[in-house]
């Protein structure tokens, strides 16, 4: 970890339905008012009108935190001890943990994404997610991020091992991937990079580095914002901006390590 701490925009992804596993889990541990959020941690605010998924590591441990009364988190632990002397949870320093759920149990959990064009997206599994970064919840937007390209490419290629495995469907991968950032290079950076740069599956560590590096750059400092309220602002400009309104509307909040 770097010497500077990192500052993410933390999502709240409210659930909206419950896999089968979760929902058993789940079943008492949770105030029938409350509402549950999957936190994914992303440095690209300005991207999340392209959430396609949300993705968990499946091997990876995660608690539902209270964050307040009506309010519970699905987090790793170690999130949850950053957050609760971050002032996020309503008692500073207090960590209340509702229930362990295992990433596996919870693919397949219908969530709102804010801001997405697909206001309804699915829980699904990423097994390169890392329990020492940001919250190991991690929102998916493929049109700018190289990593959730190429694993969406990876779980569409092989839907019938995944199906098996965890029973994922075909059609929480088919929701339609939108130009969000226009670069000199494209509107659809991350795809543009995979293709050119040949990568073939999430595992290609290095290409993806790369490739990761070259659309952050890329989109930072020469993209301009194709829809949402900034609509024709570079990115540099815009990007605080979404940041700001959805903090402001209470879907979003600021998290550092
Ligand atoms: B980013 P940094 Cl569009 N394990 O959000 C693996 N990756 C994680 C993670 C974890 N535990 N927690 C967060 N991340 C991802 C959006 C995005 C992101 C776009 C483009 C690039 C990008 C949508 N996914 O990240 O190591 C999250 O994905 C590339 C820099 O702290 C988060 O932002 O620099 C980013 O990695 C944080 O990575």
């Amino acid at each position: 970890e770097g010497v500077l701490p990192q500052e993410y925009t933390a999502l709240k992804l409210k659930v909206l339905e419950w896999a089968p596993r979760a929902a058993e889990l789940i079943q008492g541990k949770v105030p029938e008012d409350a509402s549950v959020y999957l936190c994914p941690a992303t440095l690209r605010p300005e991207t999340m009108y392209g959430q396609v998924c949300c993705f968990v590591g499946p091997h990876l441990t995660y608690g539902v935190f209270k964050a307040s009364e009506k309010e519970y988190f699905v987090i790793t632990e170690r999130a949850a001890r950053n957050m609760a002397y971050q002032g996020i949870f309503e008692k500073e320093g207090v960590i209340e943990e509702a229930e362990k759920i295992q990433g596996s149990d919870l693919i397949g959990t219908l969530v709102h994404a804010p801001l997405s064009f697909h206001q309804q997206v699915r829980v699904l599994p990423m097994e390169t997610v890392l329990a020492t970064k940001g919250t190991g919840v991690v929102t998916s937007v493929p049109s700018d991020s190289p990593d959730d390209c190429a694993l969406m490419d990876e779980l569409a290629r092989k839907i019938k091992h995944y199906n098996d495995k965890y029973g994922i469907k075909e059609e929480w991968l088919k929701l339609e991937i939108r130009p969000i950032i226009q670069t000199p290079t494209s509107d659809l950076l991350a795809r543009h990079l995979v293709e050119k740069m040949k990568i073939q599956s999430p595992k290609d560590t290095q290409k993806l580095q790369e490739a990761k590096e070259l659309a952050y750059k890329e989109g930072f400092y020469q993209g301009v914002m194709m829809v949402g309220d900034f609509k024709g602002e570079k990115v540099e400009v815009a990007k605080p901006k979404v940041r700001e309104q959805l903090i402001k509307s209470g879907e979003a909040f600021t998290y550092a390590e």
